[in-house]
């Protein structure tokens, strides 16, 4: 079997497994294993120079190629117009987006140095994939350099009308360049349908016709069974304890402003606001580790979540009772797979989200005789495969204070069946699944 080629902005650690690995080595673990591949990308550490030659090292049939980045080039590429442009452009947030000339040639500049760096190290036969927004130039910069291989090109991010995506400076450029790709596959139809759009309406209709849409899923059976662990842990012992039989409601999110946090902390006040009898019989943990932290929109988050905290907890709490736990750490896989399961509430309620892997995490973490409820933003990717979630409007409060209280006062044959709706797709539309797909497009079905 040819070789595959993965390239990312971030390179996993190859030492760091379980816990702490990224969620795309978590996904691409089973094409890894089958076939003799490269990860290419970033090695996460800044210098004063981005390097020109990666540095390599092999472990099993996986060879490692990074490149440090440049202090200006992290400072244009990654925080300027990948999270400072894109990020929010792509998440229908216009009025967040900025945009300076420096931080797209940067953008420019490092996609070309990726590819500068990959060509020596390809052969003939590889099958490359470019994973996400900050390589929507990488697949044109090594055509641009002679590539003839088989480039695919995946956005884990949601990808808004053509209109909206176009209010971005120099958006034509990148459309152009996405038409570098041989398969170009998104998270959900919708996001095909706004990029196929876009690209027709740049004059791409041949590249719009290889846009594709591939929901990326989890492997569900090794989660159930990290969870049902779990509740043998010391650890979970010690929290389950400290809810004295309360409900638990969770939310896992990265602390990104993409992820409705402060309208779901207002929505869960209104709960204990509006429907009394929940006050002091539940306990929402918010997992929130901090992201992106040198980026100033983030660090304002956390100071307005900062304020929802105290202001819940303030007005609420007991001297034996913390409506609201919240915490910017990471918690250890193993360990929230078990909260997942102990949480009578997942609430998972993004603006906008690209699919939102913890909300299927959440649903392969229940027992299924006595599942919890799954309260779910229609904005999320998700939302196609998980028909038996309660559908909320993120930015409405009470719609999400509803929504709770009918998730925590559900009986059990209507939790049992919701569930049911929702585990059938998170069981059958894996991670290997993904992988599968979008590769058997890519490769022919043939060699896939
Ligand atoms: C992007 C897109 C798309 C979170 N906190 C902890 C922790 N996590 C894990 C979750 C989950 C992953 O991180 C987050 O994945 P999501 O899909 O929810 O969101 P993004 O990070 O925004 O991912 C998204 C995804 O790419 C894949 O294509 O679904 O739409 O935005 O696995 O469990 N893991 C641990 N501790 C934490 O505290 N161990």
């Amino acid at each position: 079997m040819n070789r595959l080629v993965i390239v990312a902005n971030r390179v996993p650690n190859p030492r760091e497994r379980g816990a702490t690995a990224g969620g795309l080595a978590v996904a691409l673990k089973d094409a890894l294993a089958r076939r003799e591949a490269m990860w290419f990308g970033w090695s996460g550490q800044i210098a004063e120079q981005t390097a020109t030659d990666p540095t390599e090292f092999k472990a099993g049939r996986i060879t490692y190629a990074t490149l440090d980045l440049g202090r200006e080039d992290y400072r244009r590429f990654y925080q300027g117009f990948a999270n400072g442009s894109l990020w929010p452009t792509l998440h229908y947030r216009l009025g967040l987006s900025q945009f300076s000339r420096e931080d797209h040639a940067g953008y420019g500049r490092v996609n070309a140095a990726f590819a500068t760096a990959l060509a020596p190290l390809l052969r003939p036969d590889d099958s490359i994939w470019a994973h996400d927004f900050h390589l929507f130039p990488f697949g044109a910069e090594l055509r641009r350099l002679g590539c003839k291989q088989r480039i695919g090109f995946f956005l884990h991010v949601p990808f808004p009308p053509g209109g909206l995506f176009c209010a971005l400076p120099r958006a034509e450029e990148l459309l152009a360049d996405l038409a570098a790709y041989d398969v170009i596959g998104v998270q959900t139809e919708d996001d095909a349908a706004n990029l196929r759009g876009a690209l027709i309406a740049a004059g791409q209709a041949e590249a719009a016709a290889r846009v594709h849409a591939f929901p990326i899923g989890i492997e569900a059976e090794p989660f159930t069974i990290l969870a049902e662990k779990a509740l043998t842990k010391r650890e979970t012992e010690r929290f389950r304890t400290s809810l004295v039989d309360r409900a638990l409601i969770i939310g896992v999110d990265r602390l990104d402003y993409t992820k409705g946090l402060p309208q779901r902390f207002c929505g869960y006040g209104q709960l204990l606001a509006r429907f009394k009898g929940h006050r002091s019989k539940v306990t929402y943990l918010q997992v929130a580790p901090v992201s992106r932290g040198d980026v100033a929109q983030y660090r304002a988050l956390r100071r307005e979540l900062d304020e929802w905290v105290g202001r819940i907890n303030g007005a609420y709490a007991e001297p034996d009772w913390a409506p609201l736990r919240y915490m910017t750490r990471a918690v250890a896989r193993p360990v929230l797979a078990g909260f997942m399961r102990m949480a009578r509430v997942g609430l998972v309620t993004p603006l906008r989200d690209g699919m939102n892997l913890v909300a299927k995490e959440y649903i392969a973490a229940q027992n299924p005789d006595d599942p919890g409820v799954l309260v779910l933003s229609r904005f999320a990717g998700a939302v196609a495969q998980l028909p038996g979630a309660l559908l909320v409007n993120p930015l409405d409060p009470d719609e999400i204070a509803e929504a709770l209280d009918q998730a925590l006062t559900m009986n059990r044959g209507e939790r049992r069946s919701r569930f049911e709706d929702c585990a059938v797709s998170v069981r059958r539309d894996g991670a290997k699944a993904w992988c599968r797909d979008f590769l058997g497009v890519l490769e022919g079905a043939n060699d896939a």
